[in-house]
């Protein structure tokens, strides 16, 4: 040894590891591919990473959405469903988690999030009323046009710029939805549609402060407050750490607190709750609950399984239970961090701070020579499959897909591309290979030339969309 001192990247980042509060008991084997074989797949999926089959893909950081592990207490539950058309008892287990931990009264089963928004949209949205968002998200977006809502983004300007590193860029810049309101009149206004943390934004966070500020506000112009619930626990997480007063309390206790100052919920559990499929929809209002329970039997399946089979159900309500341990919260998070970490070290432009459930990276800052409608962020998931099998997800001009009155491309101001972090799944080394390759693809950044879209779907056209090289 040459005596050099060797460190871990906690010590090199100023802070004690934290390691995993669970041990491996099965695993999956992965298929190592070669670059040629990368390269036909690829041009197979018209260099779309939605269209690879999983079988050609390293490590898969497409999404953290129903990609990760189950407990073996949650598997021990698969073994206890009740599959019963009605009134299921998993329903009834289920429906007590989320009392419990979100402390919602009335509760909607659905086979995933966008199920659950589809509902809620339907029934709260008027024609022609604006539905004011902390950004949008691709699918909530859609469900609130095709109910006839006008989206209005009204998060903080923070949250369009990368490089900005306040701590709560999830926020809602209150001035935007004043300025709504008192241009439209409060009964305009369908809800306020909170997300929490902000997905498109980077997974950012928004503060306890901000959402009783929005309570208070709502209160005031007798306006509804929703919130998607999708990944509040980590956002729980952000606010433990950052938010004055609250490094004390657990995460499930402010998980509890952030809920009570909205009117209900809509949930994605493949994320947060730690299943791989699942979620649902939760309010207070008696009314509207019997019109949501009524709609769900339409589109999803009786009102006690929304689409899900008395075994989703019961993983669910334990994943719920596991999700809310700080331990747990604390290792998803770091995991991301540890990637940010290294990423950082290197010089890699991404999104900052880092946010809950992905490195987020500016494309446009890797390839300044691409126009956004040569499409850098698409580009640079290509090129890192190209590199090394490593799958990740355009969030960008492809995502944000046209305008529903005009037809043109909406071009956001983040033009980003996803790593996202599965929970429980990927170990530190696979973190390292992950980074190794962006360094990689950052070296090589000059040669990208871009891509050109050949086919576009006409809704959510980045799972399907097909493109060619430039
Ligand atoms: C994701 F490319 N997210 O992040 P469902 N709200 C929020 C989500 O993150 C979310 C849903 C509602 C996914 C899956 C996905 O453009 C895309 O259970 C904050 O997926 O229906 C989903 O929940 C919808 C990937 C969705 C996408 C839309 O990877």
């Amino acid at each position: 040894m040459s005596g050099s001192v060797h460190r871990t990247m906690g010590q090199q980042s100023g802070r004690r590891s934290w390691a995993e509060p669970w041990k491996i008991k099965m695993v999956e084997p992965l298929r190592m591919t070669r670059r040629g074989d990368r390269e036909r797949a690829l041009a197979e999926a018209g260099h779309n990473t939605f269209l690879l089959r999983s079988d050609d893909v390293y490590i898969d950081l497409l999404t953290d959405s129903g990609t990760g592990a189950m407990s073996d207490r949650q598997w021990a539950g698969m073994m206890v469903g009740d599959e019963a058309y009605a009134g299921s008892r998993n329903f009834y287990r289920l429906e007590e988690a989320i009392q419990r931990w979100y402390g919602y009264r009335h509760i909607v089963p659905t086979h995933q999030g966008r199920g659950a928004e589809h509902l809620i949209s339907q029934a709260a949205i008027r024609r022609g009323q604006y539905v004011p968002g902390n950004m949008y998200f691709t699918t909530t977006r859609l469900h609130q046009e095709l109910a006839g809502g006008i989206f209005a983004d009204v998060i903080v300007d923070a949250a369009h710029d990368p490089a900005d590193r306040s701590p709560f860029k999830g926020d809602v810049d209150l001035g935007k939805l004043e300025k709504l309101v008192g241009e439209h009149g409060a009964s305009s206004v369908a809800y306020v549609s909170l997300a929490a943390t902000v997905n498109m934004a980077g997974g950012q966070p928004v503060s306890m402060g901000n959402v009783r500020a929005l309570r208070e506000f709502c209160d005031r112009h007798g306006i509804r407050l929703f919130l998607d619930a999708t990944r509040l626990v980590e956002n729980a997480f952000f606010i433990q750490e950052r938010e004055p007063g609250y490094a004390g309390k657990s995460i499930a206790e402010i998980v509890r607190e952030f809920c009570d100052c909205t009117d209900g919920a809509w949930m994605s559990a493949k994320k947060d709750s730690l299943v791989n499929i699942g979620g649902w929809l939760a309010v207070n209002d008696r009314s509207l609950f019997e019109e949501l329970r009524n709609l769900v039997v339409v589109y999803e399946g009786l009102h006690t399984y929304g689409g899900l089979a008395g075994r989703d159900m019961e993983a669910m309500a334990i994943g719920i239970g596991e999700s809310m341990e700080d331990d747990h919260v604390r290792s998803r998070i770091g995991q991301v961090r540890y990637l940010g970490e290294l990423l950082e070290d290197w010089g890699i432009p991404m999104v900052q701070p880092v946010g809950g459930h992905a490195i987020f990276l500016d494309a446009r800052a890797f390839y300044p020579q691409l126009a956004q409608d040569q499409f850098p962020a698409q580009t640079l998931a290509a090129e890192l499959y190209l590199d090394s099998g490593i799958r990740a997800m355009e969030r960008g001009v492809v995502s944000a897909g046209r305008d529903a009155v005009t037809g043109g491309h909406h071009y956001p101001k983040l033009e980003l591309t996803r790593l996202t972090i599965p929970r429980r799944v990927y170990t530190q080394a696979h973190m390292d290979v992950v980074a190794e390759s962006v360094k990689a693809v950052f070296d090589g950044r000059a040669a990208a030339r871009g891509l050109r879209m050949v086919y576009e779907p006409r809704y959510l056209r980045f799972f399907q969309a097909r493109f060619d090289p430039l």
